[in-house]
């Protein structure tokens, strides 16, 4: 289907309004980061509600959060949200995701755990039959060409760094099962994480359509 770059950015708007219409007040309030959730944290703002507690999965996401007056504090004072909402860059019809389009996954990951209701917000686009690779990985610096190697065939991001300082690669292998690569990466020392979130992490997903 060929559509338009107006359509898609509708797309993310409208998933990002109806995602910000869940949100309650006093909710602790996981951020994403990406283009879709930088329409979100308008929509959030809008709303005007009471007692909010937000942390956020990047300094992006922070910035803006905080110049529209959203509270964002260090995901170092509470063990649990109420709810997180993130973009994604591939959903797949058993609803696995691919993440880290922009390097942020590890802290997407935590977040996305750590809420009772995770809410993943796509336009139409993102939809896909099955996951393919790239999948973006954060590698410790310690020990990286082994770590390099042990994830082959990998690709490094030139001079992309996580939000807490990791190395940001892409393993650019086929893959079938991505339970199985999942396994097998997360199980590789230097690996901090990928970007395969299975499908336990997701309540809900919210997709715009044209
Ligand atoms: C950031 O690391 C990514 O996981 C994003 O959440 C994902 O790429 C979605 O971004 P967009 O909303 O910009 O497509």
């Amino acid at each position: 289907v060929d559509r338009g770059v107006t359509d898609i950015e509708g797309e993310k708007r409208a998933a990002a309004e109806a995602a910000a219409a869940l949100v309650e007040d006093g909710m602790t309030v996981g951020l994403g980061t990406g283009s879709t959730v930088a329409y979100l944290l308008p929509a959030l703002a809008r709303r005007g509600l009471r007692g909010l507690r937000c942390v956020a999965t990047s300094v992006a996401t922070e910035v803006q959060a905080r110049e529209l007056g959203l509270p964002v504090e260090p995901f170092t004072s509470f063990d649990r949200l109420d709810i997180a909402i993130d973009g994604a860059d591939q959903v797949s019809p058993d609803r696995w995701l691919m993440k880290g389009g922009g390097g942020a996954h590890t802290r997407e990951k935590i977040v996305a755990a750590a809420a009772d209701r995770f809410i993943v917000v796509v336009s139409s686009d993102k939809l896909v039959d099955a996951l393919s690779p790239p999948v973006p990985l954060e590698l410790l610096e310690f020990g990286l060409p082994a770590t390099l190697r042990a994830v082959e065939p990998v690709r490094l991001r030139d001079a992309a760094r996580s939000p807490d300082g990791g190395v940001i690669a892409d393993h650019t292998g086929p893959f079938g099962d991505p339970a199985e690569l999942a396994a097998r990466l997360a199980e590789t020392p230097g690996v901090v994480d990928h970007g395969l979130f299975a499908p336990g992490l997701v309540a809900d997903v919210v997709i715009g359509r044209a």
